[in-house]
Protein backbone atom coordinates (compact mmCIF):
# COMPACT_ATOMS: atom_id res chain seq x y z
CA UNK A 1 0.00 0.00 0.00
CA UNK A 2 1.48 3.51 -0.46
CA UNK A 3 2.14 5.75 2.09
CA UNK A 4 1.34 9.57 2.46
CA UNK A 5 5.10 10.21 1.69
CA UNK A 6 5.01 8.07 -1.34
CA UNK A 7 2.00 9.99 -2.71
CA UNK A 8 4.02 12.92 -2.10
CA UNK A 9 6.86 11.67 -3.68
CA UNK A 10 4.84 10.92 -7.09
CA UNK A 11 3.39 14.20 -7.05
CA UNK A 12 6.26 16.36 -6.94
CA UNK A 13 8.74 14.30 -9.16
CA UNK A 14 6.05 13.59 -12.15
CA UNK A 15 3.34 11.91 -10.17
CA UNK A 16 -0.11 13.22 -11.41
CA UNK A 17 -1.95 11.40 -9.41
CA UNK A 18 -5.62 12.95 -8.04
CA UNK A 19 -5.51 13.60 -4.38
CA UNK A 20 -9.04 12.08 -4.34
CA UNK A 21 -7.93 8.97 -5.73
CA UNK A 22 -5.09 8.00 -3.34
CA UNK A 23 -7.22 9.01 -0.20
CA UNK A 24 -10.19 6.77 -2.02
CA UNK A 25 -7.86 4.04 -1.26
CA UNK A 26 -7.80 4.62 2.31
CA UNK A 27 -11.63 3.48 3.72
CA UNK A 28 -12.75 5.50 6.21
CA UNK A 29 -12.84 2.79 9.50
CA UNK A 30 -16.08 3.12 12.16
CA UNK A 31 -14.96 1.92 15.30
CA UNK A 32 -15.77 0.72 17.88
CA UNK A 33 -19.15 -0.99 17.03
CA UNK A 34 -20.88 -3.60 18.24
CA UNK A 35 -23.88 -5.83 16.48
CA UNK A 36 -26.17 -8.28 17.81
CA UNK A 37 -29.19 -10.30 16.83
CA UNK A 38 -32.91 -9.76 17.68
CA UNK A 39 -34.83 -6.88 19.66
CA UNK A 40 -32.83 -8.06 22.82
CA UNK A 41 -29.50 -6.89 20.84
CA UNK A 42 -30.62 -3.64 22.10
CA UNK A 43 -29.82 -4.45 25.74
CA UNK A 44 -26.76 -6.54 24.75
CA UNK A 45 -25.34 -4.00 23.22
CA UNK A 46 -25.65 -1.36 26.00
CA UNK A 47 -23.58 -3.56 28.07
CA UNK A 48 -20.98 -4.18 25.39
CA UNK A 49 -20.67 -0.36 24.48
CA UNK A 50 -19.57 0.83 27.60
CA UNK A 51 -16.90 -1.43 27.44
CA UNK A 52 -16.04 -0.39 23.68
CA UNK A 53 -16.54 3.42 24.58
CA UNK A 54 -14.24 2.78 27.02
CA UNK A 55 -11.06 1.50 24.79
CA UNK A 56 -12.04 -2.60 25.97
CA UNK A 57 -11.49 -4.91 23.98
CA UNK A 58 -13.98 -6.55 21.59
CA UNK A 59 -13.58 -10.06 23.69
CA UNK A 60 -14.59 -8.69 26.74
CA UNK A 61 -17.45 -6.53 25.09
CA UNK A 62 -19.19 -9.57 23.17
CA UNK A 63 -19.26 -11.76 26.38
CA UNK A 64 -20.65 -8.81 28.55
CA UNK A 65 -23.35 -8.14 26.28
CA UNK A 66 -24.25 -12.04 25.61
CA UNK A 67 -24.62 -12.25 29.26
CA UNK A 68 -27.58 -10.09 29.46
CA UNK A 69 -30.19 -12.10 27.61
CA UNK A 70 -28.59 -15.36 29.60
CA UNK A 71 -29.31 -13.58 32.88
CA UNK A 72 -32.79 -12.45 31.69
CA UNK A 73 -35.15 -15.33 32.88
CA UNK A 74 -37.63 -13.97 30.17
CA UNK A 75 -35.49 -14.58 27.48
CA UNK A 76 -36.69 -17.37 26.45
CA UNK A 77 -34.02 -19.02 24.02
CA UNK A 78 -31.08 -18.37 25.64
CA UNK A 79 -29.88 -19.49 29.26
CA UNK A 80 -31.83 -18.81 32.61
CA UNK A 81 -35.40 -19.04 31.64
CA UNK A 82 -34.20 -20.65 27.83
CA UNK A 83 -37.22 -23.48 26.85
CA UNK A 84 -36.27 -27.18 27.31
CA UNK A 85 -35.87 -29.84 25.28
CA UNK A 86 -38.78 -32.77 24.62
CA UNK A 87 -37.20 -34.26 28.26
CA UNK A 88 -38.07 -30.98 30.06
CA UNK A 89 -33.84 -30.21 30.48
CA UNK A 90 -32.67 -26.73 29.67
CA UNK A 91 -29.45 -27.52 27.29
CA UNK A 92 -27.21 -24.77 26.36
CA UNK A 93 -24.77 -24.17 23.69
CA UNK A 94 -22.34 -20.89 23.18
CA UNK A 95 -19.07 -20.00 21.60
CA UNK A 96 -16.84 -17.18 21.76
CA UNK A 97 -13.85 -16.43 19.31
CA UNK A 98 -11.44 -13.38 19.31
CA UNK A 99 -8.90 -11.89 17.25
CA UNK A 100 -5.87 -13.99 17.59
CA UNK A 101 -8.46 -16.97 16.12
CA UNK A 102 -8.74 -18.67 19.40
CA UNK A 103 -12.20 -20.28 20.03
CA UNK A 104 -14.12 -21.73 22.82
CA UNK A 105 -17.29 -23.44 22.74
CA UNK A 106 -19.37 -26.06 25.16
CA UNK A 107 -22.67 -27.62 24.42
CA UNK A 108 -25.38 -29.47 25.89
CA UNK A 109 -24.19 -27.76 28.94
CA UNK A 110 -26.74 -27.52 32.04
CA UNK A 111 -27.15 -25.66 34.91
CA UNK A 112 -25.12 -23.24 33.98
CA UNK A 113 -26.57 -19.62 33.98
CA UNK A 114 -23.58 -18.17 31.95
CA UNK A 115 -22.40 -20.48 29.84
CA UNK A 116 -20.25 -17.53 27.08
CA UNK A 117 -18.10 -17.42 30.35
CA UNK A 118 -17.53 -21.22 30.10
CA UNK A 119 -16.84 -20.95 26.64
CA UNK A 120 -14.22 -17.96 27.16
CA UNK A 121 -12.80 -20.41 29.98
CA UNK A 122 -12.44 -23.39 27.24
CA UNK A 123 -10.93 -20.72 25.10
CA UNK A 124 -8.44 -19.43 27.79
CA UNK A 125 -7.44 -21.95 30.25
CA UNK A 126 -7.59 -25.40 28.26
CA UNK A 127 -5.77 -26.81 25.72
CA UNK A 128 -9.30 -27.53 23.76
CA UNK A 129 -12.02 -25.82 22.16
CA UNK A 130 -14.80 -27.52 23.07
CA UNK A 131 -16.13 -29.13 26.20
CA UNK A 132 -19.75 -30.72 25.96
CA UNK A 133 -22.47 -32.53 28.23
CA UNK A 134 -21.22 -33.56 31.98
CA UNK A 135 -17.26 -32.56 30.96
CA UNK A 136 -18.49 -29.09 30.58
CA UNK A 137 -20.46 -29.12 33.52
CA UNK A 138 -17.63 -30.06 35.24
CA UNK A 139 -15.15 -28.14 33.92
CA UNK A 140 -17.58 -24.99 34.94
CA UNK A 141 -18.13 -26.36 38.31
CA UNK A 142 -14.07 -26.64 39.15
CA UNK A 143 -13.89 -23.07 38.21
CA UNK A 144 -16.27 -21.67 40.35
CA UNK A 145 -19.56 -21.23 38.45
CA UNK A 146 -22.51 -22.36 40.34
CA UNK A 147 -25.01 -25.06 39.51
CA UNK A 148 -28.17 -23.15 39.14
CA UNK A 149 -31.92 -24.85 38.21
CA UNK A 150 -32.64 -22.79 35.07
CA UNK A 151 -36.11 -24.26 34.26
CA UNK A 152 -38.16 -21.32 35.42
CA UNK A 153 -41.87 -21.60 35.81
CA UNK A 154 -42.86 -20.17 33.09
CA UNK A 155 -41.26 -22.60 30.79
CA UNK A 156 -42.02 -25.19 32.59
CA UNK A 157 -45.86 -24.25 32.37
CA UNK A 158 -44.85 -23.84 28.57
CA UNK A 159 -43.05 -27.42 28.15
CA UNK A 160 -45.93 -29.20 29.77
CA UNK A 161 -48.60 -27.86 27.48
CA UNK A 162 -46.39 -28.49 24.39
CA UNK A 163 -46.22 -32.35 25.88
CA UNK A 164 -49.89 -33.31 25.08
CA UNK A 165 -49.32 -33.14 21.86
CA UNK A 166 -45.61 -33.11 21.11
CA UNK A 167 -45.92 -31.79 17.97
CA UNK A 168 -42.59 -31.10 16.64
CA UNK A 169 -43.11 -28.11 14.26
CA UNK A 170 -41.20 -25.03 15.10
CA UNK A 171 -42.75 -21.65 14.24
CA UNK A 172 -40.96 -19.12 12.56
CA UNK A 173 -39.55 -16.43 14.40
CA UNK A 174 -41.44 -17.84 17.39
CA UNK A 175 -40.67 -20.53 18.77
CA UNK A 176 -37.19 -20.35 17.69
CA UNK A 177 -35.91 -16.77 17.83
CA UNK A 178 -34.12 -15.04 20.56
CA UNK A 179 -30.13 -16.52 20.07
CA UNK A 180 -27.86 -14.24 20.58
CA UNK A 181 -25.22 -13.65 18.51
CA UNK A 182 -22.85 -10.70 19.01
CA UNK A 183 -20.01 -9.32 17.01
CA UNK A 184 -17.85 -6.00 17.91
CA UNK A 185 -15.08 -3.47 16.36
CA UNK A 186 -12.84 -2.11 18.96
CA UNK A 187 -11.09 0.95 19.01
CA UNK A 188 -7.63 -1.11 18.39
CA UNK A 189 -9.59 -2.25 15.75
CA UNK A 190 -9.99 -5.89 16.47
CA UNK A 191 -12.84 -7.85 15.99
CA UNK A 192 -14.22 -10.63 18.40
CA UNK A 193 -17.51 -12.40 18.55
CA UNK A 194 -20.15 -14.69 21.00
CA UNK A 195 -23.15 -16.14 20.91
CA UNK A 196 -25.28 -18.37 22.83
CA UNK A 197 -28.72 -20.50 22.82
CA UNK A 198 -30.69 -22.56 24.63
CA UNK A 199 -31.24 -23.66 20.62
CA UNK A 200 -34.60 -25.07 19.27
CA UNK A 201 -37.63 -25.37 21.84
CA UNK A 202 -38.27 -29.08 22.29
CA UNK A 203 -35.71 -30.32 20.18
CA UNK A 204 -34.27 -34.06 21.05
CA UNK A 205 -32.44 -34.58 24.11
CA UNK A 206 -28.81 -34.49 22.96
CA UNK A 207 -29.66 -32.15 20.16
CA UNK A 208 -26.82 -29.63 19.60
CA UNK A 209 -27.52 -26.33 16.78
CA UNK A 210 -24.98 -24.55 14.73
CA UNK A 211 -24.14 -21.90 17.78
CA UNK A 212 -21.53 -23.39 19.61
CA UNK A 213 -20.09 -24.52 16.55
CA UNK A 214 -17.00 -22.36 14.96
CA UNK A 215 -17.30 -21.85 11.47
CA UNK A 216 -21.58 -22.21 11.77
CA UNK A 217 -23.06 -20.09 14.07
CA UNK A 218 -19.77 -17.79 14.14
CA UNK A 219 -16.95 -16.83 13.05
CA UNK A 220 -13.97 -14.36 13.41
CA UNK A 221 -11.21 -13.80 10.82
CA UNK A 222 -9.60 -10.20 11.98
CA UNK A 223 -8.26 -9.91 8.48
CA UNK A 224 -11.47 -9.72 7.36
CA UNK A 225 -14.87 -9.57 9.31
CA UNK A 226 -16.94 -11.43 11.20
CA UNK A 227 -20.47 -13.21 11.12
CA UNK A 228 -22.71 -14.82 13.81
CA UNK A 229 -26.00 -16.90 12.82
CA UNK A 230 -29.47 -17.06 13.82
CA UNK A 231 -32.20 -19.51 13.51
CA UNK A 232 -32.30 -23.42 12.57
CA UNK A 233 -28.93 -24.17 13.03
CA UNK A 234 -29.12 -27.90 10.88
CA UNK A 235 -29.29 -25.25 7.73
CA UNK A 236 -26.78 -23.33 9.32
CA UNK A 237 -24.23 -25.96 9.72
CA UNK A 238 -24.87 -27.58 6.47
CA UNK A 239 -23.26 -24.81 4.65
CA UNK A 240 -20.96 -23.74 7.59
CA UNK A 241 -22.66 -20.64 7.57
CA UNK A 242 -20.49 -17.96 9.00
CA UNK A 243 -17.56 -18.95 7.35
CA UNK A 244 -18.84 -18.79 4.59
CA UNK A 245 -20.04 -15.30 5.33
CA UNK A 246 -16.35 -14.49 6.03
CA UNK A 247 -15.00 -15.91 2.98
CA UNK A 248 -17.40 -14.21 1.01
CA UNK A 249 -16.32 -10.99 2.19
CA UNK A 250 -12.65 -11.79 1.70
CA UNK A 251 -13.58 -11.91 -1.66
CA UNK A 252 -14.49 -8.70 -1.73
CA UNK A 253 -18.36 -9.03 -0.97
CA UNK A 254 -20.07 -6.40 1.18
CA UNK A 255 -21.55 -7.98 4.70
CA UNK A 256 -25.03 -7.59 3.34
CA UNK A 257 -24.06 -9.13 -0.27
CA UNK A 258 -22.07 -12.17 1.73
CA UNK A 259 -25.26 -12.56 3.98
CA UNK A 260 -27.59 -12.69 0.88
CA UNK A 261 -24.95 -15.33 -0.70
CA UNK A 262 -25.52 -17.83 2.39
CA UNK A 263 -28.70 -17.43 2.41
CA UNK A 264 -29.25 -18.09 -1.34
CA UNK A 265 -27.24 -21.20 -0.64
CA UNK A 266 -29.29 -22.49 1.73
CA UNK A 267 -32.59 -21.74 -0.54
CA UNK A 268 -30.79 -23.59 -3.85
CA UNK A 269 -30.06 -26.64 -1.48
CA UNK A 270 -33.53 -27.36 -0.88
CA UNK A 271 -36.18 -24.34 -1.96
CA UNK A 272 -38.88 -26.67 -0.44
CA UNK A 273 -37.17 -26.07 3.31
CA UNK A 274 -36.25 -22.70 2.93
CA UNK A 275 -40.15 -21.64 2.90
CA UNK A 276 -40.56 -23.06 6.65
CA UNK A 277 -37.86 -21.83 8.41
CA UNK A 278 -35.55 -18.95 9.28
CA UNK A 279 -32.18 -18.64 9.37
CA UNK A 280 -30.39 -15.02 9.64
CA UNK A 281 -26.95 -14.29 9.28
CA UNK A 282 -25.24 -10.90 10.51
CA UNK A 283 -21.69 -9.29 9.48
CA UNK A 284 -19.24 -6.59 10.08
CA UNK A 285 -16.04 -6.25 7.96
CA UNK A 286 -12.78 -5.10 8.99
CA UNK A 287 -13.91 -1.35 8.28
CA UNK A 288 -16.75 -1.47 10.63
CA UNK A 289 -19.50 -2.21 7.67
CA UNK A 290 -21.83 -4.07 8.54
CA UNK A 291 -24.96 -5.84 7.39
CA UNK A 292 -27.55 -8.72 7.61
CA UNK A 293 -29.61 -11.05 5.77
CA UNK A 294 -32.62 -13.66 6.08
CA UNK A 295 -34.45 -16.34 4.96
CA UNK A 296 -38.18 -15.14 5.98
CA UNK A 297 -39.61 -11.06 7.40
CA UNK A 298 -38.89 -11.09 10.70
CA UNK A 299 -35.13 -10.86 11.85
CA UNK A 300 -33.99 -8.04 12.86
CA UNK A 301 -30.85 -6.80 14.46
CA UNK A 302 -29.33 -4.09 17.04
CA UNK A 303 -26.48 -1.75 16.21
CA UNK A 304 -24.29 0.64 17.80
CA UNK A 305 -21.62 2.87 16.85
CA UNK A 306 -20.63 6.39 17.46
CA UNK A 307 -24.34 7.56 15.90
CA UNK A 308 -26.17 5.51 18.85
CA UNK A 309 -27.75 2.10 19.48
CA UNK A 310 -30.38 1.29 17.07
CA UNK A 311 -32.78 -1.46 16.15
CA UNK A 312 -32.69 -2.32 12.12
CA UNK A 313 -34.88 -4.47 10.06
CA UNK A 314 -32.93 -6.99 8.09
CA UNK A 315 -33.77 -7.58 4.59
CA UNK A 316 -34.96 -11.19 3.66
CA UNK A 317 -35.09 -13.68 0.94
CA UNK A 318 -38.53 -14.59 0.69
C1 LIG B 1 -30.12 -23.48 17.08
N1 LIG B 1 -29.48 -21.51 15.87
O1 LIG B 1 -29.97 -24.08 18.13
C2 LIG B 1 -30.06 -21.98 17.12
C3 LIG B 1 -31.41 -21.43 17.38
C4 LIG B 1 -31.58 -20.00 17.06
O2 LIG B 1 -32.72 -18.08 16.95
O3 LIG B 1 -30.74 -19.34 16.53
N2 LIG B 1 -32.63 -19.36 17.32
O4 LIG B 1 -30.33 -24.04 16.01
Amino acid sequence: MKTRRDFLKLSTFGGLLPVTNFFAEQKAVTKPIVLSTWNFGLQANEAAWKILSNGGTALDAVEAGAKVPEGDPKETSVGLGGLPDRDGHVTLDACIMDEQGRCGSVAFLEHIVHPISVARMVMEKTPHVMLVGAGALKFALVNGFKKERLLTKESEKAWKEWTKKSAYKPIVNVENHDTIGIIALDVHGNLSGACTTSGLAYKMHGRVGDSPIIGAGLYVDNEIGAAAATGVGEEVIKIVGCHLVVELMRQGNTPEQACRLAVERIVKRNPAKAKEIQVGFLALNKNGESGAFCLQSGFNYAKYDSTGNSLIDSKFKI
